[in-house]
């Protein structure tokens, strides 16, 4: 196991931040069930549960470049905007997005991908030298970005909030000393050329920005307020700027908007320039937008705004046993892992990621796309799109399980207006693939689409295969199995559920008596040099259809629904063939795979995507009732190795080890990921450039959240892969599949605390080593009934509002595995001999088989006192692989989670047997 041996830092002596340390940790010493949700530290600034302050800070502003952008401004937003921050001094610079402004095609150029436009860069001129003091920070606990210093006997300050229920940013400005704050207001239009055009002009106390997209006829505006306190102001119609001078204080308010709409014509239209059509020019919405803000006080604004934000922000809270740091986030990034601030950059990255998605994914707006809502470019990486063949879902992997369920209501807007496309698609790929099967009507489903922005699904491309729908639909689930809402099991997410297996079940062929996908591809891998990348039946596709058509049978269940289509989907699953173990014990990811990465030349074995495993996460096809597949993964995992660098591929990686139970291989990744791609601000570089990609920053905390609770397979596990580098910590909110919210406090690395929160009712199955032998009492001290399923598992039919307690649960020791099993076959064709290396607490060993690719294995043996055994059986001459596997039983009966594996496989007629 790996032990904690991080360098003490000597930058933790920086007395330059010694000033910091006012910061008082006032809760630390509580209980967890007595701590509030927040607090406030000595110095007024809003705290997390634990008393601490979780903020990105800085003493100089970002350089006032793409590097600097990239690097170290802060990002803010609303859904309806990005904002990237640099906290310039002489010049503030504040660099906006709008995630609908996107151009495409240059004219007259041939084909040159553009993707989101950055909409506009606005200045706040101080022209300010020679400051003291320079500070700026953003704070999670607040939602609040701000700016300080000192400058010629003054105190400047800046804060910044973007609202979404006011949908503006709004910014204060203060100067210390009455009439000292003057400065001028600049926004400015980037990339004016070929394919954008517009103006900037200022009148009374608003500046207006405005201009037209071409490619796809994109009508934008933007509008910057000022309502200034005290002093004088001027706008020149020109320049389109306004002036303030000798103010007390100001208040700047910025509303931006174009004419997209979520609107089926925008899909099913073919000419981009006409896609938009009838839409209404934005000025009107971006007017109001402004002129009802600027009806409300800075005060109400910054109170909604704070509303709004921590209702999501404050639900979830982890405490690892960090400090907060004396020195800078860019420092302390610099410092990882060897810093004695690692703990709270850990925590930190953890809640950055739900900062992120609250910021860029908000009902009625788009989602978060390849850079979330943050672009600073003409031509952005992948075009800012929305990829489907990992990237999207890993944006939403975090949002149900860190506690965000409506969040997910950003995507669900933009599917059920780019599906119209791809019902359109469905029934033109069946005529390719699957004529037989056409729905006369036409009513064939939609198929999946791999990338997507927010004019276009280009339909199929042979990089990704059609599982992604059935993976989009699987986020549609567990929105539902996240929150058990009915309603919304009815209205949002059975109909695309049902009509994803409409189109799985008419393209499926029957081959060698299975229903295979054909053509199929596992995302991104070639098959031979790149030319051919399809093939038929890839696990990818065929779990991908597996578990929609399972979890669409689920939810016809709970609403009661009978048709003759759910017949058929019934009839199908069982030849839908979602998993090969091959003869290196892995998850095969083609059928053509014998041996690890052996279906063909160009298979990369380290490949970034590992799409075989996506039933182990984030689907629930390969779960602890299914053993030997999840010991097939971990086979797999091994296998790939660490050596990908790129940033979604670590975090991927981080949740796929938490389902296996290898908490301290799990954390290795999110180490890599924070050491080798975390910048200065925090943002995921994909793979150095440095190349900005918001996945792992949202994949990341779905990894930390698998690694604290997990609920696969109805059944609620908390802390089921802790790393030994967390021994004692807590956590708050996280959200379990049945709606349960579950706490938990840890010391020396056992559970001593767990509280679960039933938030609609339910069965609510708890499993943690010993927790049937603990106190368990509802939140008010009343006993509860529980069913017993042995000593780490128990049952109990929840009440909707009770929490329940769950105290004094008895310290466990692991089982240590036996190791190093040997397989010989032994003179004849049906023995086999079975050697290990035993451990001493070990009274007896048990052996098993999983013939195949069986998920689980059967009890070939127990109560075995030596440390070998001679297997024979008739049908071994039958078998042509089988998985063996050898635990530990102590004299407790508690039998070793992991044990020694070995794959046997049928010897060849030639092959001389020993
Ligand atoms: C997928 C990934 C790449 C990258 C790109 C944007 O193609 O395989 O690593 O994230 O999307």
């Amino acid at each position: 196991m790996r032990q904690d041996n991080w360098k003490k830092s000597k930058l933790n002596d920086n007395m330059k931040t010694m000033r910091r340390l006012t910061i008082v940790i006032l809760f630390v010493s509580l209980g967890l069930h007595s701590l509030p949700l927040s607090a406030t530290a000595d110095d007024g600034k809003r705290t997390d549960a634990e008393g601490k302050t979780l903020r990105l800070w800085y003493d100089e502003p970002a350089p006032d470049s793409d590097a600097g952008w990239v690097n170290r401004s802060i990002p803010m937003g609303n859904g309806y905007m990005g904002v990237n921050v640099f906290g310039g001094i002489e010049t503030e610079r504040i660099q906006i997005t709008e995630n609908s402004l996107y151009d495409w095609a240059a004219k007259n150029t041939g084909f040159k991908r553009r993707g989101v436009n950055n909409f506009a860069e606005v200045y706040l001129d101080y022209g300010h030298k020679n400051v003291s003091g320079y500070e700026r920070e953003l704070n999670l606990n607040e939602g609040l970005s701000h700016v300080n210093y000192h400058h010629d006997g003054v105190e400047y300050s800046r804060e910044y909030f973007t609202s979404y229920p006011d949908k503006v940013m709004a910014i204060r400005l203060n100067a210390s000393k009455a009439g000292k704050l003057s400065f001028t207001l600049r926004p400015t239009m980037p990339f004016l050329g070929d394919s954008k055009s517009g103006d900037v002009s200022a009148m009374g106390d608003t500046v207006t920005l405005s201009g037209v997209m071409t490619y796809f006829d994109i009508k934008f505006e933007g509008q910057f307020k000022v309502i200034p306190t005290g002093g004088q102001m001027n706008a020149s119609k020109r320049e389109g700027t306004v002036t303030v001078s000798g103010a007390d204080s100001a208040v700047i308010l910025i509303a931006v908007g174009t004419n997209y709409q979520f609107d089926p014509q925008v899909f099913l239209t073919k000419e981009p320039a006409d896609k938009l059509k009838g839409f209404p020019d934005p000025h009107d919405k971006v007017t109001d937008y402004l002129a009802d803000a600027a009806a409300k006080s800075y005060e109400q604004l910054l109170a909604n705004h704070q509303a709004d934000y921590q209702n999501l922000f404050d639900r979830v809270s982890l405490d690892l046993g960090a400090e907060v740091p004396m020195i800078s986030t860019d420092e302390m990034v610099d410092a990882y892992p060897d810093g004695s601030s690692s703990r709270y950059l850990e925590e930190l990255a953890f809640q950055f990621g739900r900062y992120m998605l609250i910021c860029s994914s908000r009902a009625g707006t788009l989602p978060p796309h390849l850079q979330g809502i943050w672009n600073v470019y003409a031509r952005p990486p992948w075009s800012s799109q929305y990829l489907h063949d990992t990237n999207v879902q890993m944006a939403y992997a975090p949002v149900f399980s860190a506690n965000m369920p409506e969040l997910f209501e950003s995507y669900a807007g933009f599917f059920n207006v780019f599906v119209h496309r791809q019902r359109e698609y469905a029934t033109q790929y069946l005529e390719q693939y699957s004529p037989a099967q056409l729905d006369p009507s036409g009513d064939n489903g939609w198929s999946g689409p791999f990338w997507a922005n927010p004019y276009d699904v280009p339909g199929k491309t042979p990089i990704a295969g059609f599982g992604t729908g059935c993976w989009i639909s699987q986020m549609f689930w567990d929105y539902y199995d996240y929150t058990r809402d009915e309603t919304l099991l009815a209205e949002t997410v059975y109909p695309v559920m049902y009509e994803q297996a409409n189109f799985v079940s008419r393209f499926v062929q029957e081959i060698d008596g299975v229903l295979l996908a054909k053509p199929s591809s596992s995302p991104e891998q070639y098959l031979e040099g790149r030319r051919k990348r399809e093939t038929i039946g890839t696990t990818f596709d065929q779990q991908m259809f597996y578990e929609n058509h399972h979890n669409t049978l689920t939810a016809a269940k709970i609403l009661g629904r009978n048709d003759d289509r759910l017949k058929l989907y019934e009839k199908q699953l069982p030849l839908l063939d979602p998993i090969h173990v091959g003869k290196s014990g892995q998850i095969k990811e083609f059928r053509e795979e014998e041996f690890y990465g052996d279906a063909g030349k160009s298979i990369d074995p380290h490949h970034r995507h590992t799409s075989m495993l996506l039933g182990s996460y984030p689907g629930q096809l390969i779960n602890d009732s299914t053993p030997a597949w999840l010991d097939a993964v971990k086979t797999t995992l091994t296998l790939r190795t660490r050596s990908s660098n790129i940033g979604w591929a670590r975090a991927e990686r981080i949740a796929f080890w938490a389902r296996v139970h290898d908490g301290d291989e799990a954390y290795l990744f999110y180490r890599d990921l924070l050491a080798g791609n975390y910048l200065h601000n925090l943002f995921n570089d994909h793979r150095g450039g440095p190349l900005f990609q918001a996945d792992a920053n949202y994949g990341a905390t779905a990894g930390v959240t698998e690694l604290l609770l997990q609920s696969q397979d109805y059944v609620v596990a908390p802390l089921p892969a802790l790393p030994t580098a967390w021994p004692d910590g807590s956590y708050r909110g996280l959200l379990a599949r049945g709606n349960f919210e579950v706490s938990a406090q840890w010391s020396g690395g056992q559970a001593t605390y767990l509280e679960v929160l039933s938030k609609v009712g339910g069965t609510l199955n708890l499993r943690y080593p010993n927790v049937a032998k603990s106190v368990i009492k509802t939140k008010d001290g009343q006993s509860v009934t529980f069913d017993f399923k042995g000593s780490d598992e128990l049952s109990i039919e929840t009440t909707q509002g009770q929490t329940y307690v769950i105290t004094n649960i008895p310290a466990h020791v692991r089982v240590t595995a036996p190791a190093n099993l040997k397989l010989v076959n032994a003179g004849k064709t049906d023995q086999i001999k079975l050697s290990w290396t035993g451990v001493p607490d070990a009274t007896s060993y048990n052996l098993y088989r999983a013939v195949g690719s069986a998920p689980d294995y059967e009890l070939v043996a127990s109560k075995i006192k030596d440390t070998a055994f001679v297997y024979q059986a008739d049908d071994l001459k039958q078998i042509e692989q089988m998985t063996w596997k050898v635990t530990a039983v102590r004299n407790d009966e508690r039998e070793s989670d992991d044990g020694a594996k070995a794959i046997w496989l049928k010897p060849s007629p030639h092959e001389p047997i020993n």
